[in-house]
């Protein structure tokens, strides 16, 4: 995919707030910001004119540092010194920068004269009256700065799955100290594993909801009460995270539980399934005029209203109401149905295993097999990658197979895709391994047709198994390739290849919506972790989750078969 001017502008922009944040020369951020604006104003694609070889120089504002820095946006889609800058100065501070009545300077000379570094400092600085009294402050602007503040959302940022619950969880067992707490769960996005979350929605039972809303906001990690009542509060927690908690009778805890998992695209289309059949669904209930007829259970919800039990990742209204009326909603793949991880690397790569170690680690989480597939480089950047490295490990492997009982470990390698489609290791090694693991690594800014061309010409070799991050996005970092996943699900499935969910929380790149393509165009998908610690062998899960959302079956994941039946599909 090819990086739009507008996103070049807008990075350069960024570029220059945290510059001048951090107190840079004030004409370099000036000549950064003059050059955003002659990108975003750019008639053609800076993408094109670097491919023409352009000179970028002759555009108006940009000078050779710039010019320099737009090609390389445009190669990598990222930018070195943005990623260092953003290291540099602390994020809530180029969130502060949004504020009303606040910019970068003064956003600088907050933290400068203030150690204003967070909104708290900011409050505390505005009540002292210690900012207007600060130059190019005044009262007027003190004043707009507090009005400012009020609507400045903490929480704009979306906090990753895996964050979220690590914050989660202390507060869901402080909560749980309460008398009289039976059901504490989370809802909302986080209960349907949605890859990252806005915010958390708490729901509890308990027959006072006084004790439960005072416990929240004593919670030591909360910075700030936005409401706080009976049956629900809001606060806001040290890491920007804003939490909801409900406090329902048990009666319906079903409903309500319904409701706040949302979505709320889900929740109106099942509205709509009630009335149809004359009742009114709401948070406290499923109702027959005043009578509540359902509402204890989320099933019994579903069941009032005809529908069976649906899984909380599949409620998106993407057609899962549909599909639970006529009987045909998946039943989606879970942890316990993964019998093995395809995509691991040991300390001869970037890992920090041994083969032993990972062996033993993935043993213990109950798997037949794991892969390790390390990516051997070129040797100081001339020749092919270290093949004497690789054949050493794979003899190591072989040794230590005969030694593990309950274990089997895969020999494979990470192989890198050349701009030509050629994979880049020779065929006689590629056929001496259990399985390759191949991705794209460079040139991720060529054309969709000839992407695609390229990535089925690499299939077209027979040893080619399972096309690894296949969007290659990276965080971030690096956007998404253009690529038509029609056509290379199609040529994954015609030629017995396969596609990863790599479940790295920096990758998740294959989505809910390509694991509903895969499924339809029936190519097989295989959820790995990319683990290159014990601790991310776990990230499996995140890999599910995200397989769960894209109504993938266990059928339809290549890692749930047993060790015999991957041979076989792993020969093509
Ligand atoms: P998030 O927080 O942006 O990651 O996404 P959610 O889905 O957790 O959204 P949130 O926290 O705003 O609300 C939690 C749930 O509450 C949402 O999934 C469905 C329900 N809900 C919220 N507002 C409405 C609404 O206006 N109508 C209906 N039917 N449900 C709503
Ligand atoms: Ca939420
Ligand atoms: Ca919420």
């Amino acid at each position: 995919m090819t990086v739009s001017n507008a996103e070049i502008a807008r990075m350069l922009e960024e570029l220059a707030e945290l510059l001048e944040i951090s107190g840079e020369n004030p004409f370099r951020v000036r000549a950064y910001r003059n050059a955003a604006r002659t990108v975003e104003g750019h008639a053609k694609p800076m993408a094109e004119l670097v491919s023409e070889g352009a000179d970028l120089v002759k555009l108006p504002g940009i000078g050779e540092a710039i010019a320099r820095k737009i090609q390389l946006i445009v190669r990598e889609g990222a930018l070195p010194q943005l990623e260092e800058a953003r290291q540099r100065v602390p994020p809530v501070l180029e969130a502060l920068t949004h504020v009303r009545g606040l910019g970068p300077k003064r956003v600088k000379a907050l933290y400068d004269a203030l150690r204003v570094e967070s909104v708290e400092d900011l409050r505390r600085a505005l009540r002292e009256g210690r900012v207007r009294d600060l130059p190019g402050f005044g009262e007027q602007t003190a004043r707009l700065v507090e009005e400012g503040i009020k609507t400045f959302k903490a929480a704009e940022r979306r906090v990753p799955w895996l964050e979220a619950e690590e914050i989660a969880k202390p507060l869901v067992a402080w909560l749980s100290a309460v008398e009289g707490v039976g059901k504490l769960i989370i809802a909302g996005s986080y209960r349907r594993r949605r890859s990252a979350v806005g915010d958390l929605d708490i729901l509890a039972t308990c027959r006072k909801g006084a004790p439960v809303m005072s416990r929240l906001t004593e919670y030591p990690q909360v910075t700030e009460v936005i409401s706080k009542g009976d049956t629900r509060s809001s606060v806001i927690l040290r890491y920007g995270l804003q939490v909801d908690l409900r406090v329902v009778p048990r009666a319906s805890y079903g409903a309500a539980l319904q409701y706040f998992t949302g979505s709320k695209a889900h929740n109106i289309a099942l509205r709509r399934r009630a009335a149809l059949r004359g009742l009114k669904l709401n948070e406290y209930g499923v109702f027959a005029g005043d009578k509540q007829v359902a509402g204890r259970t989320e099933k019994e919800v579903y069941a009032r209203v005809g529908l069976p039990f649906i899984e909380p990742e599949l409620r998106e209204d993407q057609g899962e109401i549909d599909a639970a009326l006529a009987g045909e909603l998946p039943r989606p793949v879970t942890l316990g149905d993964v019998r093995g991880d395809l995509h691991c690397l040991t300390d001869a790569s970037d890992g920090h295993l041994s083969v032993k170690a990972l062996a033993t680690a993935a043993s213990k989480r109950g798997y037949q097999y794991v892969a390790v597939t390390d990516r051997f480089r070129r040797a100081a950047g001339a020749g092919r990658p270290d093949l004497k490295r690789l054949r050493r490990q794979m003899a190591a492997i072989d040794r230590l197979n005969d030694r593990l009982e309950k274990i089997v470990v895969l020999k494979g390698c990470e192989i890198d895709i050349l701009v030509d489609g050629a994979l880049d290791l020779p065929d006689e090694v590629l056929a001496a391994v259990d399985l390759t693991v191949c991705a794209v690594r460079s040139h991720f800014d060529l054309s969709r047709a000839r992407q695609t061309a390229r990535l089925l010409r690499a299939m077209d070799n027979p040893h080619f198994n399972i096309l690894a991050h296949p969007t290659g996005r990276f965080g971030d970092e690096r956007p998404p390739m253009d690529v038509d996943f029609e056509r290379i699900m199609q040529g994954a499935k015609e030629r017995g290849c396969f596609l990863e969910l790599n479940a790295q929380p920096s990758r998740l790149d294959f989505s809910d919506i390509h694991c509903r393509l895969a499924r339809e165009i029936g190519v097989k998908v295989a959820v790995s972790s990319g683990a290159q610690h014990e601790a991310h062998l776990d990230y499996m899960r995140l890999g599910v989750f995200q397989a769960r959302r894209g109504w993938l079956e266990k059928g339809d994941v290549v890692n749930t078969r047993s060790l015999a039946q991957l041979r076989l599909l792993l020969r093509r």
